[in-house]
């Protein structure tokens, strides 16, 4: 295939709530959307960086910049078969995931189309097992003004369907919280995400949490370390699962190699994409360590690509993928609904990404458009 035009979109969009994390707080939501032309069809990809280099480095400009100056032109003169072939194409640019991962999307999505498959389908070929058709599924909490009110707001999640609760902490918004909740949803599986606000001398808080019988407690220090992560791992119960601090597969590598984590949260645009996610998953599944995909508040566009991910057999914990109304009142494609009877969201059986993206809708909450004849 040879591609034909890319559109760079930026746009943003309201959140319904706040979200708040140890970095900061987040209320309307902008991002970078990326259609790619080939042989008549349409791929899309999102790019997932945020305004602020809060979570990672990069930023909604610096995306900007290295795909309009770098990547899109690097598409021109090369044909490709697969989008496997990418990432080596690309890898002239070092760093920049997340406007790589865009890319990536966007040919998953045409070559599914092209080969008459869901990008699910498409994912799951080297797997004799069929990709999930439904995906466990919770609800990641930012950080509210009280306890009291996270607790309101676990409730209303619950009510909803939800059947396992993230909590993101902060120094002096951790054990309190985490025992309330415990006391309040005794059966609920809850797991806390530090976003790497600690240090290994909080260790005490964390070893106070063992009796929580809390599913996981995800980065809690350095977003680049897998070291005191190791340290920390043997002085406590609950399972340790790494997100910012793992880039690729060979992250995750010397993360297993240093007995850093027991779980590996995989969002495909914090490793570059959707070819070395699959890596780490089988990498991952190789070594018996259980994976789930992370979100970043994704549009459709985004939600469809991690739902085509974490429908390889390898995820098999329930991950930050939820339904459309939790995160934007409308949005830029095909709605996601909750599956209330087992917290599930389905994966979308049409071809490539299975959605619709609502082009009226997408001009609307557009800020800024590029569009490169290759
Ligand atoms: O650390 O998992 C994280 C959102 C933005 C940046 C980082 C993270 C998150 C979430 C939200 O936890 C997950 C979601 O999309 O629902
Ligand atoms: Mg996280």
């Amino acid at each position: 295939m040879k591609i034909e035009r890319v559109e760079l979109f930026h746009i943003s969009q309201p959140l319904v709530s706040p979200f708040v994390t140890s970095f900061g707080p987040q209320q309307q939501r902008d991002c970078l959307i990326l259609a790619v032309s080939a042989e008549g069809l349409i791929g899309w990809g999102e790019c997932v960086a945020t305004n602020d280099p809060g979570y990672s480095y990069e930023t909604v400009q610096t995306a900007w910049h290295i795909l309009a100056d770098f990547l899109i032109p690097a598409l021109r003169d090369w044909s490709f078969d697969e989008p496997e072939e990418l990432p080596s194409r690309l890898a002239f640019v070092r760093g920049h995931p997340l406007a790589k991962a865009a890319l990536e999307q966007a040919l998953w999505d045409i070559t599914a189309q092209r080969d008459g498959l869901s990008m699910a389908a498409k994912l799951a070929q080297p797997y004799p097992e069929r990709p999930r058709r439904r995906v466990k599924v919770g609800v990641s909490i930012g950080l509210q003004p009280t306890i009291a009110e996270t607790i309101t707001v676990i409730g209303d999640y619950v009510a909803q369907g939800y059947g396992r609760i993230k909590l993101k902490i902060k120094p002096g918004r951790d054990l309190d919280l985490a025992q309330a909740a415990r006391a309040a949803f005794p059966d609920l599986p809850i797991m806390l995400d530090a976003n790497s606000a600690y240090r290994l001398a909080d260790a005490a808080i964390f070893q106070a949490m063992d009796e929580l019988d809390l599913l996981m407690l995800e980065q809690p220090l350095g977003y680049e370390d897998v070291y005191d992560h190791s340290q920390l791992r043997p002085f406590i119960q609950t399972p340790l699962c790494l997100d910012e601090s793992i880039h690729s597969t060979d992250h995750a590598r010397y993360a297993l190699a240093l007995g850093a984590c027991d779980i590996i949260n995989i969002k495909p645009a914090r490793v570059g994409g959707w070819t070395e996610a699959r890596r780490i998953h089988d990498l991952c599944r190789e070594a018996g360590v259980p994976v789930w995909c992370g979100g970043m508040l994704e549009t459709g566009v985004g939600r469809a690509g991690q739902l085509a991910l974490a429908a390889l057999p390898g995820f098999t914990l329930p991950g930050d993928i939820s339904a459309t109304k939790r995160y934007y009142q409308t949005d830029i494609a095909t709605p996601f609904h909750l599956n209330q009877e087992d917290s599930t969201l389905t994966v979308p059986d049409g071809l490539g990404l299975g959605i619709e993206v609502d082009k009226a809708r997408l001009t609307a909450m557009t800020k800024r458009q590029a569009s490169w004849r290759l």
